[in-house]
C-alpha cells in the first residue's frame, strides 16, 4: 500500500490519481519517493486503472528532494520513483501547479506526459546549491528539448514559466481550467490506450553542435570561479550527447557524488536555509496582526528614492515619488525610466512589463498627496536635520497606522523617531544600491519601534523582493558596522606597503567580482571623502586616511574624473595600474613615517576578513544582530560576498575560531586596540564553538 501520509492513492473515473502531500512545498521528503513507487505498483496492478496521474497537494506540485537530508546518512530506496514511473505499462500524466523543480521535474520527466497550469514553473535548481540533477534530469531533458536548451537551463538553474517550457517541449499541453485534477484525469483518460508510451529515455538525443560545452565552460569561467557544480553540469549533459543512457546515468551519479558533500554545496545549502532563516524574529509575538500594506510613497527623488519606488513597481504595489524640488522629480522619474528602458533593451524585461510598472509610479509634489499611503520611505540626504524636518512633516501628515521608515544607512533611528508623535511607527529600511537590484534590506528596530512596526516592515521587504535581514539601532547597524573594519585595513595596508592591485587580485581571486580598491574608484572616492571629514570634525581622535584624502584633494576621485587608484581610459571602465598612484602612496607614507613593507596574500585577505569577524562577534555580543548565519546573508546579498563560500562566518568556521583568534590576539600586541578581540570570538576559541552558529542573546 502507498504510504498515505504523504501519498494518496485514489481511483477515479478509472484513472489512479498519486497526490503527494508534503508541506510546505512537496519535497521529497522521508517517505515520498516510497509511496510514489507504491502507488505507481498499486495503479498497474488494478484493472480498473487504465492510467494515472501525478500531482501534489497544497500550493506546488513537487519542489525536489528534501535539501535537509543532503549530507545525511541516506538508506538507499529498493526502488526509486524516477524507475517505477519509467517503467509503468499505464501512462502517467505529470499535472504541475506551482513548481517542478530539481528531482519534481526529474520524476514529471519520467512520466510519459506532462501538463501544467500557466502559472507553473520547472527548472533543475541544482547547481544554485552547488550539485546537479541526480535524478536522470541531465540525460532526459535534453533528450526532451535539446543539448543546447537543455545544457542553458541546467547550468543557469533557472526557473522556466510553463509557457516557455512548453515551447520548449517539457510540457504537452497548458491547462486553463481552474481544477488541475479534473483536467489532469479528462487529460489521462483521452491518452489512455495510446501506445507505444511515450518514454523519453528512449528519445535520440539530437547531435550537439560542435563546441556547445566548450563555450559553455568558456561562457562561465568568470561567474564559475572556484566552483565545480558548474562544470560537473556541463559534464553531465555532454554525456547525454556522447554515451548510451545508462551509462549516461553512471556518469551523472558519479559526478554527483562527487559533488554532494563538497565545500561549495554545503556552502550553498547553508546560504539557503539561512536566507530563510533570517526572516524569523523570534522575540516578536507570534500571529501579530499587522497593517495591510496595499499604497506606498518614497520621500526623495534621488538613485536611492528611484531605486526603491521601482521596487514597489515591480511587485504590483502602487508607488507614490515625492520631492519638494519639480527638477528633482522629473529627473528622478527620466532616471527610472532609463532604468527600465535599458532593461527592455537587454532583453531582461518585457516592454509590456515596463509598461505595466511605469504608471504604478506617481510622481507627487505635496505631503498631503501621499497621506493616504500605508507606509512612506524616506530616502533623502545623508544628513540628520535634513531627516528629522521631514519626519515631522510626515508625522503631520501621514494617516494613524502607517508605518515611517527611513533609508539611512547609519543614522540614529531614535533621534528620527524623536521628532514625531509616533515614534512606534518608525523604523529603518536600509536598502542597499542599486536598491532596484540588491536584495539586501536592513530592518532597524528603535528603541520605540512597535513590534507590529518591525514585522510589518520584515514582511514589507518581502513582498518586494528583497531579503529582510533584522539590525539593532547602532552606529552603521550591522551590515555596514561589520564591514567597516575592513574599510580601514584596506585603508591601512596601503599605508604600509601593500599596493592596491594586490589586494584587489586576493579579493577577486577569493570570488569577488570586483577588488574594494575597483569598487571605491567605480562609486567615487569623494562619498567617503566627505564622511572622514565629518568624523574627524566631529571627533579630534579619529583615524583618517590621508592617502584616499590626498588623490581625491587631486582630484582623482575615480572613474568619474578618469583616475582614483587606477586611471581610466576615456570611456573605458577597466582600471589600469597607475604609477602616479603609487608615487602618491610612497609620498603620504613617508610623510607619516610608515615604514612600507611587503605583503603576502594571506595576511591581506586575514587582515581584511578578520576584522570583519571581530567586528560580527561585537555585534552579536551586543544583541544588535540576532544570528550570525544573518550576518552572512547581509554579506552575500549586500556586499557580493562569494556565494558558494557560504558568507563571512561560515567562511571563518572553515578557519576556524581558535586561529582566529590567536591571529587576532597577535594583531593586538601589534597594531593596539583597533584589534581588541571579542568576548564571544575568545569564548568560541575556547571552547572550539562555531562561529557561523553564534546567534545573541536576543535571539533565544
Ligand atoms: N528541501 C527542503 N526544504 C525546502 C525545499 C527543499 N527542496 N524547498 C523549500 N523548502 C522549505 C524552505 O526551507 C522553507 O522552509 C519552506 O520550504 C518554504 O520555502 C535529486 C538532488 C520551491 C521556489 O532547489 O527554490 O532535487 O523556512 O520560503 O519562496 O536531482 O523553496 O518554511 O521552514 O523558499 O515560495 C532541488 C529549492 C533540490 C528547490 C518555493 N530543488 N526551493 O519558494 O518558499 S535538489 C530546489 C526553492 C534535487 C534531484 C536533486 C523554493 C521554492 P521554512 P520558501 P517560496
Amino acid at each position: 500500500m502507498a504510504d498515505d501520509t504523504v501519498v494518496r492513492f485514489e481511483v477515479q473515473d478509472g484513472i489512479g490519481v498519486i497526490t503527494v502531500d508534503y508541506p510546505p512545498v512537496n519535497a521529497l521528503g522521508p517517505g515520498v519517493g516510497e509511496g510514489i513507487v507504491a502507488a505507481v505498483e498499486q495503479g498497474e496492478a488494478d484493472p480498473a486503472v487504465a492510467a494515472m496521474v501525478l500531482m501534489g497537494a497544497g500550493r506546488s506540485f513537487i519542489a525536489g528532494a528534501d535539501i535537509r537530508r543532503f549530507g545525511k546518512p541516506r538508506a538507499t530506496p529498493k526502488r526509486r520513483s524516477y524507475d517505477a514511473l519509467e517503467a509503468s505499462s499505464k501512462p502517467v500524466v505529470a499535472a504541475i501547479h506551482g513548481y517542478a523543480l530539481g528531482g519534481g521535474l526529474e520524476n514529471a520527466l519520467c512520466c510519459h506526459y506532462r501538463i501544467a497550469v500557466p502559472g507553473a514553473k520547472v527548472g533543475l535548481p541544482e547547481v544554485l546549491i552547488g550539485i546537479l540533477p541526480g535524478g536522470g534530469g541531465t540525460q532526459r531533458l535534453p533528450r526532451l528539448i535539446g543539448p543546447k536548451a537543455a545544457l542553458e537551463m541546467i547550468v543557469s538553474g533557472r526557473h522556466v514559466p510553463a509557457p516557455e517550457a512548453k515551447a520548449l517541449g517539457i510540457i504537452d499541453e497548458i491547462v486553463e481550467g481552474r481544477d488541475l485534477r479534473a483536467e489532469a484525469i479528462a487529460y489521462a483518460k483521452r491518452i489512455a490506450t495510446l501506445r507505444p508510451l511515450p518514454r523519453v529515455r528512449d528519445m535520440t538525443v539530437k547531435q550537439a553542435d560542435p563546441g556547445l560545452f566548450d563555450t559553455m565552460r568558456q561562457s562561465i569561467a568568470r561567474r564559475a570561479r572556484n566552483q565545480k557544480a558548474p562544470y560537473h553540469c556541463i559534464a553531465a549533459v555532454e554525456a547525454a550527447v556522447t554515451q548510451p543512457f545508462e551509462e549516461g546515468l553512471r556518469t551523472e551519479r558519479r559526478l554527483f557524488e562527487e559533488l554532494e558533500n563538497s565545500e561549495e554545496a554545503r556552502a550553498l545549502r547553508y546560504a539557503f536555509f539561512a536566507e530563510r532563516e533570517v526572516a524569523r524574529l523570534p522575540f516578536l509575538p507570534k500571529d501579530l496582526p499587522l497593517p495591510e500594506i496595499r499604497t506606498a510613497a518614497v520621500v526623495g527623488a534621488g538613485t536611492m528614492g528611484g531605486g526603491i519606488a521601482m521596487s514597489f513597481a515591480d511587485h504590483g504595489i502602487p508607488v507614490k515619488l515625492l520631492d519638494a524640488s519639480p527638477e528633482a522629480l522629473a529627473r528622478g522619474m527620466g532616471r527610472i525610466r532609463d532604468n527600465y528602458a535599458v532593461s527592455v533593451k537587454r532583453g531582461s524585461l518585457a516592454q509590456a512589463e515596463m509598461d505595466r510598472r511605469l504608471p504604478l509610479i506617481e510622481p507627487v509634489e505635496s505631503y498631503e498627496a501621499i497621506s493616504d499611503c500605508d507606509v512612506v520611505i524616506e530616502a533623502v540626504f545623508e544628513q540628520l536635520p535634513v531627516k528629522q524636518e521631514i519626519f515631522a512633516k510626515l508625522d503631520a501628515a501621514m494617516k494613524p497606522g502607517a508605518l515611517l521608515l527611513s533609508n539611512t544607512s547609519a543614522l540614529d533611528i531614535d533621534a528620527i523617531a524623536a521628532v514625531t508623535r509616533r515614534p512606534e511607527a518608525v523604523a529603518g529600511a536600509h536598502f542597499f544600491a542599486p536598491a532596484n537590484v540588491m536584495k539586501l534590506l536592513e530592518v532597524v528596530e528603535g528603541a520605540k519601534t512597535a513590534p507590529a512596526t518591525l514585522a510589518a516592515a520584515m514582511k514589507l521587504g518581502r513582498a518586494i523582493g528583497k531579503i529582510s535581514a533584522y539590525a539593532g539601532n547602532c552606529d552603521g547597524f550591522v551590515a555596514n558596522r561589520s564591514r567597516v573594519p575592513f574599510n580601514i585595513e584596506q585603508g591601512l595596508m596601503v599605508e604600509e606597503g601593500a599596493l592596491p592591485e594586490q589586494i584587489d587580485k586576493v579579493m577577486v581571486d577569493f570570488g569577488y567580482p570586483m577588488g574594494p580598491f575597483a569598487v571605491n574608484d567605480m562609486s567615487g572616492l569623494d562619498v567617503s571623502y566627505q564622511t572622514r571629514k565629518r568624523r574627524a570634525a566631529a571627533d579630534p581622535n579619529y583615524r583618517g586616511l590621508p592617502i584616499p584624502d590626498r588623490l581625491v584633494e587631486m582630484g582623482r576621485k575615480g572613474q568619474k574624473t578618469g583616475a582614483g587608484w587606477y586611471r581610466y581610459e576615456k570611456g573605458d571602465r577597466t582600471p589600469h595600474v597607475d604609477p602616479e598612484t603609487h608615487r602618491i602612496i610612497r609620498e603620504v607614507a613617508a610623510g607619516m613615517g610608515i615604514e612600507q613593507r611587503s605583503f603576502t596574500d594571506q595576511e591581506i585577505l586575514q587582515r581584511l576578513l578578520f576584522s570583519s569577524v571581530n567586528e560580527a562577534c561585537k555585534i552579536l555580543e551586543e544583541g544588535k544582530a540576532l544570528r550570525a548565519s544573518d550576518i552572512d546573508v547581509m554579506w552575500l546579498n549586500g556586499f557580493g560576498f562569494p556565494r558558494y563560500r557560504g558568507g563571512l562566518m561560515f567562511w571563518a568556521d572553515g578557519i576556524g575560531a581558535r586561529e582566529i583568534y590567536n591571529q587576532i590576539a597577535a594583531w593586538h600586541q601589534r597594531y593596539g586596540a583597533r584589534w581588541r578581540p571579542a568576548e564571544l570570538l575568545r569564548r568560541l576559541a575556547e571552547s572550539g564553538g562555531s562561529l557561523r552558529e553564534a546567534q545573541s542573546p536576543k535571539s533565544r
